[in-house]
């Protein structure tokens, strides 16, 4: 397990709070209009919500996602080759990665994630369930540039980011992560990532607003953790889960409406909101074809072949991080 030296990757103050939650949302609950970075929606119980998600019946992009790697595999393995440091940003599916490693026969496999645990965790089982593969752990934020394990160093990288998380990202944020994976990648470097497509309202809005109430749960579980770790009264009851389609900006938004004018506060601060008035949560971009070609080049990576699944729901795309180049 490789840290980075010197990191504090999480700091704290003397109770415990986490310095970079507080100014988040402090940050976020003043600024008009109030949003608060989506990252802070996966904690413990925020985490296991998502994977709650994956399983109902409207939120499609896991499962056609699945049925890309499960079908498709093949293919990628031949245009990839054998021999290849899988570098997962993120800790991994227990049901993703295992299709793609066992399709092109990796050299090793180094997962980076900000969560040590997690990442011990999804290490310890992908090992098992790969005797013979290295694996090399590495908790490090991968926004920036990471330093690989020494021993992945001369083997050629593949790089998966799965998920369309992505989307999570603006642009502009997706653009710094694509730069920083090709630094942490290098030249001559592949990547695997997923982004989710552009297709009906209704379809899209149903996926982030299920009838069964789990994403509204995943988006309630963040005032909760506002209440318990900031000392806050938001009235939970008082606010309503929205998932909105942003057609100028091509993206499913999460909201959090207040039903009646609130007063609450946070962390010794008090705030109002206006009836009718939202919390930005978070935002999950579409894309298309074009969209997602131009948002790959504008971070260093040249697409080289795309995927969807049968019902062209969602596509993953192979892109090569080739030398930087002027000319047409
Ligand atoms: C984990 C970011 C891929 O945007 O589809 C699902 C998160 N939020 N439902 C997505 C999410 C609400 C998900 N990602």
């Amino acid at each position: 397990m490789t840290t980075n030296k010197g990191l504090a990757l999480v700091e704290r103050d003397e109770s415990g709070v986490d310095l970079a939650f507080r100014a988040n949302v402090l940050d976020g609950l003043r600024a008009s209009p109030k949003a608060i970075p989506a990252r802070w929606l996966y904690d413990d119980a925020g985490s296991q919500l998502f994977e709650d998600i994956t399983k109902v019946p409207e939120y499609y992009p896991t499962r056609a996602e699945t049925e890309i790697l499960k079908t498709r595999s093949g293919e990628f393995a031949a245009l990839v080759g054998p021999g290849r440091a899988v570098v997962e940003f993120g800790s991994g599916s227990s049901v993703k990665t295992p299709l793609l490693l066992s399709a092109i026969e990796p050299a090793s496999y180094v997962p980076l994630d900000i969560a040590g645990d997690f990442l011990r965790a999804a290490a310890a089982d992908l090992a098992e369930k790969f005797p013979g593969l290295p694996v090399h752990p590495v908790e490090a934020d991968f926004m920036r540039r990471v330093e690989l394990p020494g021993e992945v160093a001369d083997q050629p990288k593949l790089g998966f980011f799965p998920g369309s998380t992505i989307g999570n990202m603006v642009a502009r944020t997706a653009v710094d992560l694509l730069r920083s994976m090709r630094e942490t990648l290098g030249t001559g470097a592949r990547l695997l990532i997923g982004m989710d497509l552009i297709k009906d309202e209704e379809v899209l809005v149903a996926a982030y607003d299920d009838a069964g109430g789990v994403t509204a749960e995943f988006n309630y579980n963040l005032v909760r953790r506002i209440n318990r770790e900031l000392e806050g009264d938001i009235p939970l009851d008082k606010l309503r889960h929205d998932a909105r389609w942003n057609d100028d900006y091509a993206r499913v938004e999460m909201h959090l409406v207040a039903q009646e004018t609130l007063a609450f506060t946070v962390s010794g601060e008090a705030f109002g909101m206006e009836k009718g008035e939202t919390i930005h949560t978070e935002n999950s971009h579409k894309f298309n074809r074009r969209t997602s070609n131009m948002l790959l080049l504008a971070g260093g990576w040249e697409p080289v072949e795309r995927w969807t699944d049968e019902q062209g729901r969602f596509s993953m795309i192979l892109a090569e991080a080739r030398p930087p180049r002027s000319a047409p």
